[in-house]
């Protein structure tokens, strides 16, 4: 770990030159807390599978009740694996992007603190059964205030790598008057931006209600008006866990099977399109709830149509770049390029792997986002179908499949077990697509979602024997897989070999490069100005018609 040279003038440089003793120590920080919560949070899934089957053993797993389990199930996965993940892995693409050490090393490190203090504060709460909450947190239920401290330092600690994104743009842009932003850094930057926009909600929600309700500075709150600020963010979250993975697919991977990506235009217009669209979206998890007008619902129906464009434009693109590595590598005929990928590297088997199950997570949103189908769904197990296979493996099997080079690359140890890592791959793909059918298929016979069916007295009122029976299959495998994934890593990091070469991070090439891209597509400040005014439009009708707040609500323990 080599002292920077300065980068400055845009000389050629050497890669390790940029990355910093001071800066990667974070990175590599929060990338075990990542792991942590992987683990953790996903043996939780254990315990929910067999519920299913009527197995009931959340006692044995030490929870109080099914409920504290699912709890740490997702706050563990959805907001402590993510948002860590995020901030190691798009920090270091962002140094490999701009060629330069982030602009500042105390907003690396202390995106590791606030993140280290904010999983102990949740994650005391949560184990000692004061925040039951499940990751919605909606009011009225009541959690300890730990837990809404914990949970924004989370937040802070994202928002410090976000600025420190910025801050590393800004320097690029002073250090390269003129030129145009590279792409790898620029999608980091557009990723975090989006964020930044999206997590007001939340922020809000948690500093100016939900703490000082928890504190009893506030003695009521409005719930229903609460419920708007959680889905504000709630939705563009998904956004912000899947924009690192497609990062991965747009500029890596394709470099890991030896295609080359269309054109760097494209790629930025994707994530200008996720930047605009990603937030005034909320309202499709709320399609049923009461007190909001029909009209602003169907505001956000079709920005929610809006954003799955640059999804669709992502498969394209992605499929091509594919299939241009397949046919280099001999492919012939309509699909033989599929069978030349480099299936045997399980950094890329994951990834793909990961991207087919998003075909139908993607087509299960649009199930989700569709108005009236919403009605049958809604509230179902079928909801946890759809985010299995989004968050739950599109990104999860990403970030697994890009941790294989990212491990070696950081402990500068080779991969140890590729076979098993392999395995893993596909037994977890073998895994969410049973499961997801169990519970897709189950949640249209009606089978509530969020509930201990194999306690609940209405069990057998659902004949969904056979689809549970497959969430239970499915969701054990997917255990089993995370334990294999486990091995490989602890294997890799205490035993790996020595390499003898430091490791390249996997940098795509584009057919059409940047000289060819629009000026427009590099001023971030313009379109976060159009993305503020669809917010604006998109939210403050609603807003302002719960104002005065109704806060009736005082914090109930349900638990
Ligand atoms: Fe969603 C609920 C709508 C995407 C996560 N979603 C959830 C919840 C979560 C979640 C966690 O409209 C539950 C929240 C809760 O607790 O209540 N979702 C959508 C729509 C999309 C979508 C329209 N969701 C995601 C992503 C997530 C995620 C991404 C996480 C990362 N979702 C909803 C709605 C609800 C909802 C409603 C509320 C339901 C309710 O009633 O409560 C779209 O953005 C999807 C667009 C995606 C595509 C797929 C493109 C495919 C690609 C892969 C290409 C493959 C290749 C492979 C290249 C159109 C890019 C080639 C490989 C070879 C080997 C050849
Ligand atoms: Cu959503």
């Amino acid at each position: 770990t080599a002292r920077a040279r300065t980068v400055a003038g845009g000389g050629a440089v050497t890669h390790e030159g940029i990355f910093l003793a001071e800066q990667l120590w974070p990175i590599k920080g929060q990338l075990v807390l990542a792991l942590i919560g992987l683990a953790i949070g996903g043996l939780m899934g254990l315990m929910q599978a067999l519920d299913r089957v009527g197995i009931v053993i959340y006692k044995a797993m030490l929870m109080q009740t099914y409920y504290q389990g699912l709890t740490i199930h997702g706050v563990l996965l959805a907001f402590l694996f993510t948002f860590a993940f995020s901030n190691a892995f798009v920090s270091l693409v962002a140094i490999r992007g701009f060629e330069r050490p982030l602009a500042s090393t105390f907003l690396a490190q202390g995106a590791f603190w606030t993140m280290l203090v904010g999983t102990l504060l949740a994650a005391y709460a949560i184990l000692t059964n004061q925040a039951t909450v499940l990751f919605t947190f909606y009011a009225p239920m009541r959690a300890s205030s730990l837990f809404f401290l914990g949970a924004a330092l989370l937040v802070i600690s994202t928002l410090l790598t976000a600025l420190n994104l910025v801050l590393t743009r800004r320097a690029w842009q002073r250090e390269h008057p003129g030129e145009r932003t590279p792409l790898l850094g620029f999608v980091g930057v557009v990723t975090y931006v989006m964020w930044a926009l999206a997590s007001l909600g939340v922020v809000v929600l948690v500093v100016f209600f939900l703490l000082p309700w928890s504190l009893g500075w506030l003695k009521t709150t409005d719930p229903q008006f609460n419920r708007i600020l959680f889905w504000y963010t709630g939705h563009a979250i998904v956004y912000f866990w899947l924009m690192p993975a497609y990062i991965s697919w747009y500029l890596m991977v394709p470099r890991q099977v030896g295609g080359r990506v269309f054109s760097d235009s494209l790629v930025r217009l994707a994530f200008i399109l996720l930047l605009v669209f990603s937030v005034p979206t909320g309202l499709h998890h709320q399609y049923v709830d009461p007190g909001i007008p029909t009209v602003m619902k169907v505001v956000h129906l079709f920005t929610t149509f809006s954003v799955v464009f640059p999804s669709l434009v992502t498969a394209f693109t992605v499929m091509a770049a594919l299939e241009d590595g397949g046919r280099a590598r001999g492919g012939t005929g309509l699909l033989g390029w599929i069978w030349k990928l480099p299936w045997g590297d399980p950094s890329v088997a994951a990834q793909l792997l990961a991207m087919l199950v998003f075909i139908l997570g993607g087509a299960t949103g649009i199930v989700n986002a569709s108005y009236n189908l919403n009605n049958v769904v809604h509230n179902t197990s079928f909801v946890p179908g759809h985010f299995h296979m989004t968050v739950g493996t599109a990104v999860t099997l990403s970030f697994i499949g890009i941790s294989y080079w990212l491990i070696p690359f950081l402990t500068g140890r080779e991969l140890m077990g590729r076979r098993l890592a392999l395995a893993q791959a596909w037994l977890w793909f073998v895994g969410v697509l049973l499961f997801a059918r169990g519970q897709i298929a189950a949640g249209l016979l009606g089978e509530p979602r969020r509930s201990s069916i194999g306690e609940a007295p209405y069990r057998d009122l659902i004949s969904a024997g056979l689809d549970n029976w497959l969430t239970a299959i499915g969701g054990t495998l997917m255990v089993i897989s995370g334990l294999l994934y486990f091995i490989v890593v602890l294997w890799t990091v205490f035993a790996g070999r020595r390499l003898t070469q430091p490791l390249e991070i996997p940098v795509a090439e584009m057919r059409f490069g940047a000289r060819e891209t629009s000026p427009r597509l590099d001023q971030l400040g313009f379109w976060f100005l159009i993305a503020v005014i669809l917010v604006a439009i998109a939210y403050i009708p609603t807003i302002l018609l719960y104002l005065p707040l109704q806060s009736v609500s005082p914090p109930i323990k349900v638990y």
